[in-house]
């Protein structure tokens, strides 16, 4: 079997640039490791930047999620019983939208479907050959059947846990990391969300998250120990937890009900360089892991598949080859400002076991100035809604 484009991991970075080529007559294939089912089964990002917005558009996935996404002109920061409003729109002219990674997952699916898309679920040990070479191929097993499939280009969309950053040889590869002390137990629950905006809380006790997906499904966070299994937590534990860690006004008015999904993610900051070795070309989170407080996580993985995208169309139906060869640099660029940002905005609302009171002054500093400064309201505002592509 042969291919243009081979594309490895069925996530939303996989799924978003097959269709993307396709509009274009690109052929792909992609090789997904577990069925659709349980890839829309997890629970992950929830706010997407324009850019992402205006892919889907492009792609010619966005009728739903344009009739069903909340756009959201700002944010709430809380801080114990203080309170202050980012007004993203009033900085940056432009919102951002929730809509949930299950949900534009699911689009994704659905399109790649009606356009006859070749994807093959339950795939085995990937390996990818000869990505040096104009003639890479890739390996794997599918019901215990060895399969060769050849491909003039190879996209490395399959997550952090891939093997596609893998085979990129230990003396090219540069990893930079930072492991944070502390996890995020997430639950989700069919209830109105506590407030129509995001509410993100630096408290004593910890950071707390007030998100939604719609009208009646919230997603809410609190920061925990490492050590902490979603088991420790009941709903009622939960629930108690995060309305000590918000202030009383949103407390006071907090709908619980049963949880529907409970997790723990630990959190990471990770960035390898470089995303591109010989045809073989690293997105999304193969390539690096933000921390979730930004909510970047998802938007990082949307810039490289324009940067990938725009570069294969170029290579081949143009003959150009600059868009490709530069494609790690632009994304590197990008990747390192929205790294910057998670790491920032992680830094300032999350209690550290390590802190003094100077660290927490310093914490204090940082929130007060956020609040009373324009400017540095113009820079969140800037980042959070996504930087130009
Ligand atoms: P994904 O979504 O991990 O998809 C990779 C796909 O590749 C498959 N795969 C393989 N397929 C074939 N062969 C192999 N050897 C394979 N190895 C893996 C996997 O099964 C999977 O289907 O990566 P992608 O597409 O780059 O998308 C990135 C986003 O999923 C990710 O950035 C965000 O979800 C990160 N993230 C969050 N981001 C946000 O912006 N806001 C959030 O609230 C948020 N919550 C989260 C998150 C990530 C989490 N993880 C990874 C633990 C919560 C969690 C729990
Ligand atoms: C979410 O809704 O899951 C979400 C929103 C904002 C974040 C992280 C997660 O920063």
């Amino acid at each position: 079997m042969r291919t243009q484009v081979l594309i490895i991991g069925g996530g939303p970075s996989g799924l978003l640039l097959s269709q993307l080529l396709d509009k274009k007559g690109i052929d792909t294939l992609v090789l997904e490791r577990k069925t659709r089912d349980y890839v829309l089964s997890r629970i992950r990002a929830g706010i997407l930047e324009q850019g992402f917005v205006q892919l889907m558009r492009e792609a010619g996935v966005s009728s739903r999620m344009d009739k069903e996404c909340f756009v959201h002109d700002g944010t709430v920061i809380a801080s114990g019983e203080e309170q202050f409003r980012i007004d993203f729109t009033e900085h940056t002219g432009t919102p951002v939208v929730v809509y949930g990674q299950t949900e534009l997952t699911r689009d994704l699916y659905d399109a790649r479907e009606a356009a006859g898309g070749k994807i093959i679920f339950e795939v085995e040990g990937v390996e990818i050959h000869d990505a040096r070479t104009d003639k890479p191929y890739v390996t794997f097993s599918k019901d215990g059947v060895e399969q060769r499939i050849d491909a003039d280009y190879i996209a490395g969309c399959d997550g952090f846990h891939g093997v596609s950053r893998q085979s990129i040889p230990l003396d090219v590869r540069r990893e930079y990391e930072k492991i944070y002390p502390f996890g995020w137990l997430g639950i989700l629950s069919e209830t109105p969300p506590v407030h129509h905006e995001l509410i993100y809380s630096a408290s004593e006790r910890g950071f707390s998250l007030c998100s939604m997906r719609n009208d009646n499904l919230s997603r809410y966070y609190i920061q925990c120990s490492l050590s902490d299994s979603p088991s420790d937590w009941s709903d009622q534990l939960f629930w108690d937890e995060l309305k000590r860690r918000m202030p009383s006004a949103y407390a006071d008015k907090l709908v619980t009900g049963p949880s529907i999904e409970k997790s723990i993610a630990p959190l990471r900051s990770f960035v390898t360089e470089p995303m591109r070795w010989g045809r073989l070309f690293l997105c999304g989170d193969a390539a690096h892991i933000v921390p979730p407080t930004g909510a970047k996580g998802l938007n990082t993985a949307a810039s490289d598949i324009h940067y990938l995208y725009h570069g294969l169309v170029d290579a081949i139906l143009e003959g150009d080859n600059e868009g490709l060869d530069r494609y790690s640099e632009k994304a590197l660029a990008r990747i390192w400002k929205a790294e910057r940002f998670s790491w920032w905005m992680t830094s300032l609302l999350h209690r550290f076991p390590d802190q003094n009171d100077f660290d927490l002054k310093m914490q204090g500093a940082e929130l007060t100035f956020l609040q009373s400064n324009r400017e540095a309201q113009s820079a969140m505002a800037q980042n959070y809604v996504g930087l130009p592509y």
